[in-house]
């Protein structure tokens, strides 16, 4: 059985001639595996490439594929699909080519697999893993990433979602989809997790101490800060599809929300207390029938099923009564106008909700 240990590099000239004898050097401690290293050089203008097809003299199970510059997620996607159609590995290593990760591990990684384990993490959050040189400012940034991925992105409890040090078994990976995942290194990491996730990775998380690098730089942009920001409501969705029918049923609720109320307050010319109530009750019921068309995929689904109907409008509480106050404030207390004071409280009552099923989510641990 092969694990091929796929190196993304970008300018690693004095990390390379390290890192792979140091790979190397893993193979007599693994009796279940060869190992091989996959170098996806991106026509690094500082001549990695030349240093790794010299290197290849030397190890036979080195191989190397370059190509413009598109990112780390691109390299990784590129360096899969090689590695998968020419080698045909029972395990794909994930790795940094800067010595940041413990080649001394990798029988580690190989080892756990045959617990059953279909992904194995390096993790630097998790009790006995460590970032000793971070900044203060890169640990919370690294930290609170990863809150948000778990909490807002709706990610179980892993310690580490955006780790570079993974070792995948193949079958796992041949499962996944990867053509959508972000291209940018943090959330392609973060994707490729959930998709893992999704497809029923069996996780583990060992942990690891992420030194400095010591040689070359960071390639760590503010763009892939950004581009990790804006992936994280994405990763809650299987794919746009199903994306869109989660704005395309948001959209409904809201617009039979605004509309119940217009109705309640201007014909039947009810209170706005009540107006405000009955609307928000009458909303929850119809967000309800939506999401049971949605699972059922039927426009009339054959019953109404009373203890799931409970079970939901206990989750909406929360948005419901921060709704309410904060029209019932606006309103009474602010003298602010009806209307933008119930638009205000539906937002604020949609981001709840939000909030509820990914804490849910996150809480149950689904996918581990
Ligand atoms: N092929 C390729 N490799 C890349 C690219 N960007 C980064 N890499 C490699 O990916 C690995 C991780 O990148 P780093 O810049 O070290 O990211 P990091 O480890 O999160 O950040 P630091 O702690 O600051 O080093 C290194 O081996 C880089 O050479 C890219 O666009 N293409
Ligand atoms: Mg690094």
């Amino acid at each position: 059985m092969i694990a091929c240990v796929i190196l993304p590099t970008y300018n690693e000239r004095e990390n390379i001639p390290v890192i792979v004898p140091a790979i190397f050097s893993q193979g007599s401690q693994v009796s279940t595996h060869e190992i091989h290293v996959l170098v996806v050089d991106d026509n690094s203008p500082d001549g990695t490439r030349e240093i790794v097809t010299e290197l290849m003299r030397q190890y036979e199970n080195l191989h190397l594929i370059s190509g413009p510059k598109k990112g780390l997620g691109e390299a990784y996607k590129k360096g899969i699909a090689y590695a998968m159609q020419t080698l045909h590995p029972d395990l794909i290593l994930e790795m940094d080519a800067d010595l940041q990760h413990d080649p001394a591990l990798i029988p580690l990684f190989i080892h756990l697999t045959s617990y059953g384990f279909s992904l194995v993490i390096g993790s630097r959050f998790a009790p006995g893993g460590d970032t000793p040189n971070f900044s203060f400012r890169r640990r919370m940034m690294s930290l609170f990433g990863n809150w948000l991925i778990r909490f807002i992105g709706g990610l179980p409890r892993i310690h580490d979602c955006t780790s570079g040090y993974r070792c995948i078994r193949a079958e796992l990976l041949q499962k996944c989809n990867l053509s959508f995942l972000s291209t940018r290194g943090y959330s392609f990491q973060s994707s490729l997790l959930c998709e893992l996730l999704r497809n029923g990775a069996r996780v583990v998380e060992i942990p690891i101490i992420f030194p400095d690098r010591i040689h070359g730089s960071s390639k760590l942009s503010l763009q892939d800060q950004l581009e990790f920001l804006l992936n994280i409501p994405k990763i809650r969705f299987r794919n746009s599809e199903e994306y869109m029918i989660y704005c395309f049923i948001g959209f409904l609720g809201f617009v039979f929300h605004l509309l119940t109320y217009l109705l309640l307050s201007r014909m039947f010319v009810f209170p706005l207390y009540i107006a405000a109530l009955l609307s928000i009750e009458f909303s929850v019921l119809f967000n309800f029938v939506l999401y049971e068309c949605r699972e059922k995929g039927k426009l009339f689904p054959d019953r109404f099923e009373k203890k799931k109907f409970i079970r939901f409008q206990r989750l909406s509480l929360p948005g419901a009564i921060m709704h309410y106050l904060i029209f019932l404030s606006a309103v009474y207390y602010f003298a602010f106008s009806d209307i933008p004071a119930f638009l205000a409280g539906i937002f604020t009552g949609i981001i709840i909700n939000y909030s509820v099923h990914s804490f849910r989510r996150w809480k149950s641990g689904d996918g581990v």
